[in-house]
């Protein structure tokens, strides 16, 4: 269930605090959901989804692909952002508007007013894969939050801390759910466990995940 009735329902509050610094917006991108999923099929058609490989020379089992000033690239050389898809040699697909203003709204709702994304990074999980847990620090500097959308099939969110070993919580997120977070948990370790397989309405077998990023 997408509405709010739903989540409501489902014990979830429509703004839950995860840490200081983090908050989940419940179905906040849904009003927005056919703009963006019109605007996600314009990017793909230029920048299709691929499974990059880390440094270490593992393939992501989660597929990728940007859109903005700067787009998230891994290869053996490292992590960092780049203008250019590697795949074309061509720049990344311009920022879409409905993403800009979905993006700076619910950073503006979560108490970050004034934030400005030049890079989305846009994630495709099958059932299956997953994101082991991470830090995101790969931007020029961790004063701008993060604002992430779900989409498609449910997933679960694992939002630890500041040190690999502190313990994680598990937050489940549907389609439409935002999380934005920066501050104090900036730099928190997170990761997504496999995606549980199911049928989702819009989109199938599938979870999108849109981060947006001032990386530049
Ligand atoms: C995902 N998200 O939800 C993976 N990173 O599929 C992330 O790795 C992430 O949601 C930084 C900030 C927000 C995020
Ligand atoms: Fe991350």
């Amino acid at each position: 269930m997408d509405d709010l009735f739903g989540d409501m329902a489902a014990g979830m509050p429509e703004r839950e605090q995860l840490a200081e610094g983090a908050l989940i917006l419940r179905g906040r991108a849904l009003p927005l959901e056919m703009a963006l999923l019109a605007a996600i099929e314009g990017i793909v058609a230029v920048a299709p989804f691929r499974r990059m490989v880390t440094p270490g020379g593992f393939e992501m089992s989660v597929a990728m692909t940007n859109c903005g000033a700067a787009g998230w690239v891994t290869d053996r050389r490292g992590y960092r952002y780049d203008a250019m898809d590697p795949d074309s040699g061509k720049p990344w697909p311009p920022m879409p508007e409905a993403f800009l203003a979905l993006a700076t709204e619910a950073a503006a709702a979560a108490g970050y007013a004034g934030f400005v994304p030049d890079a989305c990074l846009i994630n495709r999980y099958e059932p299956g894969a997953r994101l082991s847990l991470h830090q995101d620090r790969n931007e020029r500097d961790f004063d701008n939050p993060i604002v992430s959308v779900s989409l498609g099939l449910p997933a679960t969110f694992q939002f630890g801390g500041l040190s690999r070993t502190d313990p994680v919580r598990k937050i489940p997120l549907r389609h439409g759910d935002v999380v934005v977070w920066g501050g104090p948990s900036r730099l928190f370790f997170h990761g997504v466990p496999a995606l549980k397989d199911g049928d989702h309405p819009r989109l199938g077998r599938v979870r999108l995940n849109l981060t947006f990023r001032k990386a530049l």
